[in-house]
């Protein structure tokens, strides 16, 4: 079938299917026998002529590439971008000027601390990061789900990673912000402050990659075709809305599932059920660069979006799963410098940092100057210069010239006018003394920490307070501790004070922060509500009611709600009338942290080991704050009678319309307002 889609007609040349082929070796001889070496004797040694089992260690042998140093557990996925509106005005960038364009797009998402093998839902930012295959050349916006950064310049990166990642004299623990060096880092850096309230908040443990934001983080520029530049910021919001697990849950999906966020992605795609996502930008004129209370530029501060309005300005689609890991998710090269003409950089020193590091990672990851040629990493467009060589180069070039200016091809390749798309650099005026410091205008290190401090709700404030007393009361050093305490009581005397007594540290002097100001976007509350794609477990036992369960899961399904059925074993199980349903999973292959919400159809066959662990179940979903409906003969698996009476919990028998009270449950996502011990 012919696709619409460039990069993947692209990616199709060096697409392979081995399947019902004859097996040859890398040079192309068929193989004879592919299991047993060649010995001296049967029961001799193996003899080094051997070509085919020499090739076949030998690649083995080398299979392995260095994983990410940061963001090394990823997941990636292919799509395509469109824009509602020409973006003209702002920005003269190709792929945002026609509605009717799609760009192929690559998407990455990942952890930040972990290993490639570690679990998911790490208490951790995310990465997102999406390379546009544009005609013009290729764009990544190399992004996280956090639009703000520990740290101001890129000089204290390697810092922060050394002291985030396991300690280097025990490599513990894994995947985890929990530990000495990294809150005696935070201590010690205070402009990590704010960024530590996203990371200690709910959106540092998200439902799934499909319901997480994404930010550019740094301000970019846009530049128009009159050269005009807009300070710009870049937001993903997701269509289904910005939802979190809660931590206990988190670390249970861990151990049940580590793959859970990667197999919601992968699920959801090949059931066709594609991930989406808005761009937004917010956007400042030039002239009004020194208008605001912070400095614009500092990448551990946003821009409230009720100051700056987010300009909704196109969709992203994730369509289609990769064929192989390696070759797409593990070798893609992103880099916040893969610019196209319209957009540009600014003099955030983070960034400025981040536009060394990239390609400088790739050189050993990828092993050598050529990873572009890679397929993944190929433009669409055409390319052409006069750099040669090096480890694994595959473009065959032509011809005796390969320098410029050269007479002998006529001086080509030849460099483009602006007017025929030229990357132009934006023309800024700089004019100032070479030197080492940190602006005065990125000294407010409080400020905004309190400002999302104060935009929460009462329940993602004390999930804060309680990854807070988590991560400290991991921590061994009683010094750290009160350092960070200390440090957060600039933040909120409230979250410094319950910490404080959760750690058993002397409570921090009372702090006035006059900051009264909050940011309803940045509450999670305030988010989109949608129950598509939400799995929930039926929970069926032997003679379950099929008349009444029939007409609530049809509405479900209306709706796009994911049905999974759970019972004491795998095979049919029967409703009281004779009709059969086929069993997903059993109490032990699944777990309540693995589903949105659960249904208790219940069974009046089943015996006491059935209702044991059902109800064990149940319990478990009530105490994460799920949507719990039960039917009838399901109802007595609620047990506690205060159970029943509980916010999002739905009985048939109370409801006139069970069915709409379900799902309306569903759609809030959690029931905060339950007294759960
Ligand atoms: Fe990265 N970062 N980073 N980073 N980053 C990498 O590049 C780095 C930063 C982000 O899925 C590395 O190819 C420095 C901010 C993502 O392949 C490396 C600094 C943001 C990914 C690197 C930062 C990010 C990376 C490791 C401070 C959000 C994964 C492997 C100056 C805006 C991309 C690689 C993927 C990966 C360096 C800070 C996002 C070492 C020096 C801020 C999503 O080059």
């Amino acid at each position: 079938m012919k696709s619409d889609n460039n990069k993947q007609e692209q990616l199709e040349q060096f697409t392979r299917d081995d399947r019902g082929k004859k097996m040859t070796t890398n040079q192309g001889v068929k193989v004879h026998d592919d299991e047993f070496s060649i010995k001296a004797g049967e029961r001799g040694p193996t003899l080094m002529e051997d070509f085919h089992f020499r090739e076949k260690m030998t690649h083995f042998d080398h299979e392995r590439i260095p994983e990410r140093i940061v963001h090394a557990r990823g997941f990636a996925a292919h799509g395509e971008f469109q824009v509602y509106d020409s973006m003209k005005e702002f920005t003269k960038a190709d792929f945002l000027q026609d509605p009717s364009k799609k760009t192929p797009v690559f998407v990455r998402f990942s952890t930040v601390a972990g290993s490639k093998g570690s679990g998911e839902l790490a208490r951790d930012a995310r990465g997102f990061a999406t390379k546009f295959y544009t005609e013009e050349g290729n764009y990544d916006l190399v992004g996280n789900n956090i639009p703000v950064f520990f740290i101001q310049d890129a000089m204290k990166f390697p810092d922060l990673i050394h002291a985030v990642k396991p300690e280097p004299h025990n490599e513990m623990p894994q995947a985890a912000s929990a530990h000495d060096t990294f809150w005696d880092f935070v201590a010690n850096n205070q402009e990590s402050a704010h960024m530590v309230m996203w990371t200690m908040s709910d959106r540092a443990i998200p439902r799934s990659f499909r319901m997480m934001e994404g930010f550019g983080v740094h301000t970019f520029r846009f530049v128009n075709e009159e050269g005009r530049s807009h300070f710009v910021k870049f937001h993903w919001k997701p269509v289904l809305g910005t939802h979190s697990v809660v931590w206990d849950e988190a670390q249970k999906i861990n151990g049940k599932d580590p793959d859970f966020h990667r197999r919601d992605l992968w699920e959801s795609i090949e059931n066709g059920d594609y991930p989406e996502y808005e761009l937004g930008v917010q956007m400042i004129p030039e002239e009004d660069e020194f208008n605001f209370d912070y400095d614009i530029l500092d990448p551990t501060k946003l821009w409230p979006e009720e100051d700056v309005p987010v300009k909704i300005i196109g969709k992203m689609t994730l369509n289609r799963n990769v064929d192989n890991v390696f070759a797409e998710t593990e070798q893609v090269a992103f880099h916040p410098g893969h610019v196209v003409p319209g957009i540009d950089f600014t003099n955030d020193p983070l960034l400025q940092g981040r536009l060394f590091s990239y390609t400088d990672t790739q050189l050993i990851r990828l092993g050598g100057p050529n990873f572009h040629e890679i397929p993944i990493n190929r433009p669409v467009c055409p390319f052409h210069n006069n750099q040669r060589d090096g480890y694994g180069r595959q473009t065959i070039n032509q011809g005796s010239v390969s320098y410029h200016n050269n007479s002998l091809a006529r001086n080509t390749p030849e460099t483009s006018t602006e007017l025929e798309g030229g990357y132009k650099h934006y023309e800024e005026k700089v004019d100032g003394y070479k030197i080492r410091a940190r602006s005065k205008s990125f000294k407010d290190h409080f400020s905004q920490a309190t400002l999302f401090w104060n935009s929460m709700s009462d329940a993602e404030k004390q999930h804060m307070i309680d990854a807070f007393s988590f991560e400290l009361g991991k921590v061994e050093s009683k010094s750290v501790q009160k350092q960070v305490v200390e440090m957060f009581s600039n933040v909120s005397t409230e979250l410094s004070q319950n910490v404080a007594k959760a750690i058993g540290v002397k409570l921090p002097e009372l702090k006035e922060t006059n900051l009264k100001k909050s940011s309803p976007a940045l509450s999670q509350e305030n988010t989109v509500k949608s129950v598509a794609t939400r799995k929930v477990a039926v929970i069926i036992g032997e003679g379950f009611d099929e008349t009444e369960l029939k007409e609530i899961l049809g509405k479900l399904k209306k709706q796009k709600i994911k049905i999974e059925f759970i019972s004491n074993q795998l095979g049919s199980i029967k409703g009281k009338n004779g009709e059969t349903i086929e069993v997903h999973h059993t109490f032990l292959t699944a777990d309540s942290v693995l589903f949105d919400a659960v249904l208790i159809a219940g069974g009046n066959k089943e015996k006491k080991d059935f209702y044991k662990k059902a109800t064990l179940f149940v319990h478990e979903a009530y105490s994460h704050f799920k949507p719990i409906g039960a039917i009838k003969i399901g109802e007595n698996l609620l047990g506690v009678d205060d159970m029943k009476d509980s916010p999002g919990v739905v009985l048939s028998k109370h409801s006139s319309d069970f069915s709409k009270d379900l799902i309306n449950a569903i759609a809030a996502h959690r029931h905060w307002n339950r007294d759960v011990v």
